[in-house]
């Protein structure tokens, strides 16, 4: 999915002026990317929700933001410091980058970060892959991120690290920048300590993290199995769990959970944008008849977000319930993902072949069970699709958040469309606060996965617009602005905190 970043609405309502200029932000992917197309140089916009809802955030202080550069242009058009002001239109905050060799990509994002991190934080063990040269490169590309870090920030900086690709660059920055606020917001679980001590680095990530100033996480859950992972791993550790402070190595680290919103009100305007004759030429496009339910799932094709148990789930229901036949069509937009990596190819093979056999054994001349779509769609398109879908699948084996569930409930409040069902796995992080309201699934139960299924297509008109009200009123309450309003106002007090410790060691030092 690539949002166009003009789509974006800038974001008012946080003490983000507070930071004004100093404000880096670290992620392994760039906001912006150049790259060579007939003979030209164009730019690539923000992809993904996060990168987009920070990209407006960062235009608004005039920050600087580091990543990997990793367009085939990105070169040509930064400076002598692989400094370039973007957004590109209108220039008004930094984009420092990163270079990468392709073996770098290879061992550090491919490898530790997605072939360790990734199972591990998501509690599937058996599809780590610890080879020594994956975390070999780990550490000097962190150590890449944490040199840029150090000529691009000073004492007054906040220096925001993002996700499980960074988690030793914090304390290689730490010692060059002894009084700088870092922090560092984890996007993916944080598993219980029987899962993570399995990883032979377990003490260098955590040395790593822990000399952040503060460690965000999505869930109570994730804060917790944290603490207890620190406090299980270092002895000399001090974990106070009630209220989520470490102390470590003689420093302060400060350990919450900010449950991640969208932009739910933007969702809902460009969902309601969609003219009226958008959903049966949408149907008319993807061979969907009229008259048939319409269920949606929308993913990255990741072994975690449950894509061949929801199949499973639906070949059930047609085999044991020919009555839904012509009358629900499932519509999937996956897209590729990390496909150097074998596990990732053979999940693509199994959702291939699971939608293969649904479709050899119930297509009718009329009727398809399964639409795959494979083009891209624009955010109109995308939440257009989500407000007119009777029901939402969304189930993960484990997810950190699952931003889709609550993108598809912002898009339910276009008042022309009827309200729809949200499906939602137990296993994801926005189950925490969706979970009372939607219609709870377990995953791997591909028989009760049915009859939730029917059961979200039967639900009494009054049942389901009760539910999705409440969805509503959540996602409304905790969406983007929220998040940053409550994560950056927490760095913003640690940040004075940090300052008035500072004036006060140099006040003592002054008078000794
Ligand atoms: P992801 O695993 O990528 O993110 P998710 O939160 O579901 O998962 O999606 C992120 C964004 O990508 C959403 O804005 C969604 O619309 C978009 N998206 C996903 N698949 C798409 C597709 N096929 N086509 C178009 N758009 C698509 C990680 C963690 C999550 C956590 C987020 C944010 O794994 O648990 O919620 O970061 O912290």
């Amino acid at each position: 999915m690539t949002p166009d970043a003009s789509e974006s609405t800038a974001i008012t309502e946080t003490p983000i002026d507070a930071f004004e200029s100093s404000l880096v932000l670290v992620s392994n992917r760039q906001p912006y990317s150049h790259r060579h197309e007939d003979g030209e140089i164009v730019v690539d916009r923000p992809v993904g929700g996060l990168t987009a809802g920070l990209d407006p955030v960062m235009q608004q202080i005039d920050g600087t933001w580091i990543a990997w550069g990793d367009g085939d242009a990105d070169a040509e058009v930064t400076d002598e410091n692989d400094c370039v002001r973007v957004p590109p239109d209108d220039p008004n905050y930094t984009l420092r980058r990163v270079w990468l060799s392709e073996d770098a990509v290879d061992e550090y994002y491919y490898g530790y970060s997605n072939q360790v991190l990734w199972p591990l934080c998501h509690d599937l063990i058996g599809k780590t892959n610890f080879e020594d040269r994956f975390w070999s490169r780990y550490k000097t590309v962190n150590e890449q991120f944490a040199e840029a870090v150090v000529e691009q920030a000073d004492e007054e900086s906040v220096v925001w690290f993002q996700d499980y690709h960074l988690a030793l660059a914090p304390s290689y920055a730490r010692a060059a920048l002894p009084e700088t606020t870092l922090f560092q917001f984890w996007h993916i679980p944080w598993p219980t300590w029987d899962t993570f001590r399995v990883c032979p680095q377990r003490h260098e990530l955590l040395d790593g993290l822990l000399a952040n100033d503060l460690i965000g996480f999505h869930t109570e859950r994730y804060v917790e199995n944290f603490l207890g992972c620190v406090d299980a791993c270092f002895e000399d550790a001090r974990v106070d769990t009630d209220s989520g402070e470490v102390e470590y190595d003689g420093e302060t680290t400060l350990v919450r959970a900010f449950p991640l919103g969208v932009d739910a009100e933007r969702i809902g305007r460009l969902a309601g944008e969609r003219d009226g004759s958008f959903w049966s030429e949408f149907k008319a496009e993807y061979g969907i008849p009229e008259g048939s339910h319409v269920a949606v799932g929308v993913d990255r094709l990741d072994y975690t977000k449950g894509i061949p148990e929801r199949l499973d789930a639906l070949y059930h229901l047609f085999e044991t319930r020919p009555e839904w036949r012509e009358r629900l069509t499932y519509v999937q937009k996956a897209t590729e993902s990390r496909s150097d990596i074998p596990e990732y190819q053979r999940l693509q093979s199994q959702v291939d072949e699971r939608i293969d056999r649904l479709n050899e054994r119930f297509a009718t001349d009329s009727w398809r069970p399964v639409v795959r779509i494979d083009e891209h769609l624009t955010n109109p398109e995308l939440y257009g699709l989500y407000a007119h879908s009777d029901l939402a699948l969304v189930t993960p084996v484990r997810d950190g958040m699952n931003l889709v569930a609550k993108e598809y409930v912002a898009a339910q409040s276009d008042s022309d469309t009827e309200d729809g069902v949200l499906v939602l796995s137990r296993m994801t992080g926005a189950h925490g606060e969706l979970g009372d309201t939607a219609v709870t699934i377990e995953p791997y139960d591909e028989a009760a996965l049915a009859d939730q299924i029917e059961e979200a297509l039967t639900m009494p008109d009054h049942e389901r617009e009760r539910r999705m009200d409440a969805l509503r009123e959540s996602v409304l309450e905790n969406d983007l602005d929220t998040w940053l309003a409550s994560l950056l106002g927490t760095v913003q007090g640690l940040r004075r905190m940090n300052t008035e410790q500072a004036d006060d060691r140099n006040r003592q030092e002054t008078k000794s």
